[in-house]
């Protein structure tokens, strides 16, 4: 690649920030859905960086492109590698350690050896494409081998990686065969981000643990003699743009019309989430069928909407997960729907961004109860969507949005009784009770939003702040 045409600014994730669509013209790409994805497109188009990432499908790579003022790199992955370093190392070994364990982690050597090759092909791309002195802003789980192969390569360069979900103690952590790998790995980076300042801990006391490293407040010496920062970044929602969308006419009668399909129902319990074990779905539910059980809730008075967005469907845990959810769903309507009127409305599909608005406009209850979240933005868009500052949202202690939504119902999800209780005590919330918790929450928001956490973040790297504001009216509305 010519030095001109390299980038200044490059976001190294396992996934492109587009889906492929084919419409009647054609291939085309729009943006996908997604935590991570919501959070970095504001800041990319600002900056006109690149995107390396995979764009979806399986073998060769489309060649680059570029979209809404973003250059995307695609990088390929082949069926073995979606076998063995997506669905396997990433997928059933990482994410069910670093979520506390809930499921099983399961351990493959030749899961590992892909991990690592993958890593290894972003890392050469990253290497490629970035310009001398360039700040290169590595993504989650699927990459922590990147930051320390990418400064092997390339040392002229400022590395960020940001860890999007939670950062395990030790005593999981430590079940990792590889687990001196990935904590080198990581600390190849200058600044290592967390969602939490307790994740951020598990981090560096680990570097003690089992480096001998001397960590000191945030900062902690490489074996190789650099300072790496660990610390705590919260990730946010773009809040304008949230309650732009919000406010739109089009969304309010979408709104309207949707609560009249749900046979006006006084309260709406609403759930929007991944199909994901590590969200609470199933136990959300089983609260609600024993609030229907124990005649504290009454169908069509109260009805719940679960959204389950399909995710990871290859992968063994989510497939179990979907038999248990949708046989949970069939009880339930069995047991307490009435003709035309089931009790709970389950739906296994994608929704654009102005129709999950709307959903949020009509939930009087909104149940975000995942047993272990990073963050969980599904939370804080709720919330910025109430402009009238009504309605209720139940949150578990457990997800990184407790430690910003503090006016949140909080609850321990893991504990039936209190969930039950709970969204009893959030459905017969005073209006003006409601009104003082969401309008605190909101004002939280609004300057905390993710234009905050990229600048705390690339401040931290040393990148000026000029260079990471950006505008929020250029986010298309109508991308996702
Ligand atoms: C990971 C961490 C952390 C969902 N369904 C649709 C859709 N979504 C959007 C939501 C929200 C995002 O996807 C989901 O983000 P979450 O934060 O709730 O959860 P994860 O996907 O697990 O994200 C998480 C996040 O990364 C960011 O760091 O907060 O803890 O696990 O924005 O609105 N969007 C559209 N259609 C859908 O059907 N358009």
């Amino acid at each position: 690649m010519p030095e001109s045409s390299k980038s200044p600014f490059v976001v190294v994730a396992n996934r492109l920030p587009v889906d492929r669509i084919t419409t009647a013209d054609g291939q085309t790409w729009r943006r996908s859905p997604g935590g991570l994805v919501t959070a970095l497109h504001p800041v990319l188009q600002a900056e006109a960086g690149c995107w390396i990432g995979w764009a979806g499908g399986e073998g060769e790579a489309p060649a680059p492109f570029s979209l809404d003022n973003m250059q995307l790199s695609p990088v390929p992955l082949y069926a073995d590698e979606l076998r063995n370093y997506y669905e396997g190392f990433s997928n059933a070994t990482l994410w069910p350690l670093y979520h506390d364990a809930v499921e099983q982690p399961a351990f493959h050597r030749h899961w590992w050896k892909s991990y690592e090759e993958v890593n290894r092909r972003f890392a050469d791309r990253a290497a490629e494409t970035a310009a001398p002195d360039g700040v290169v802003w590595v993504q989650d789980y699927q990459l922590q081998l990147v930051p320390a192969m990418l400064r092997k390569m390339r040392p002229d360069l400022r590395i960020g990686f940001f860890l999007h979900i939670p950062f395990p103690p030790a005593e999981l952590f430590v079940q990792l065969p590889k687990r001196l790998d990935i904590l080198r790995g990581l600390l190849g980076a200058d600044v290592v981000g967390f969602q939490s300042p307790g994740a951020a801990q598990n981090f560096l006391r680990l570097t003690r643990q089992l480096l001998g490293l001397k960590p000191r407040g945030h900062l902690v010496e490489a074996e190789d003699g650099r300072q790496v920062r660990a610390e705590a970044y919260p990730i946010s929602i773009d809040t304008v743009s949230v309650e732009r969308v919000a406010g739109s006419p089009a969304v309010h009668s979408h709104a309207e019309r949707l609560r009249k399909e749900l046979g006006n129902p006084k309260t709406v319990i609403l759930g929007v989430d991944r199909l994901d074990y590590t969200k609470g779905i199933e136990q959300r539910l089983k609260a609600f069928r024993e609030l229907l059980a124990d005649g504290e809730m009454s169908v069509p008075d109260t009805v719940m909407v679960q959204v389950a967005t399909p995710s990871r469907e290859r992968v063994e845990h989510y497939k179990a997960l979907r038999r248990t959810v949708e046989r949970e769903v069939g009880r339930i309507n069995g047991d307490y729907g009435r003709l035309g009127v089931p009790a709970v409305h389950y739906l296994h599909q994608s929704y654009s961004r102005e129709e999950l608005a709307a959903l949020y406009l009509i939930a009087d209850v909104m149940a975000v109860t995942p047993f272990r979240d990073g963050m969980n933005l599904v939370a804080k868009e709720y919330v910025a969507s109430r402009l009238s500052n009504d309605g209720a949202l139940v949150l578990s202690e457990f997800a990184g949005a407790a430690a910003d939504l503090k006016q949140a119902f909080q609850v321990n999800p893991h504990d039936l009784d209190a969930l039950k209780s709970v969204l009893l005590t959030a459905a017969a919330s005073p209006v003006e009770e409601q009104r003082r918790r969401i309008k605190s929450m909101r004002r939280y928001l609004r300057g905390h939003d993710v234009k905050h956490w990229a600048r705390g973040f690339l401040t931290a790297l040393g990148v000026p702040e000029t260079a990471t504001a950006y505008d929020s009216d250029n986010t298309p509305e109508t991308s996702t």
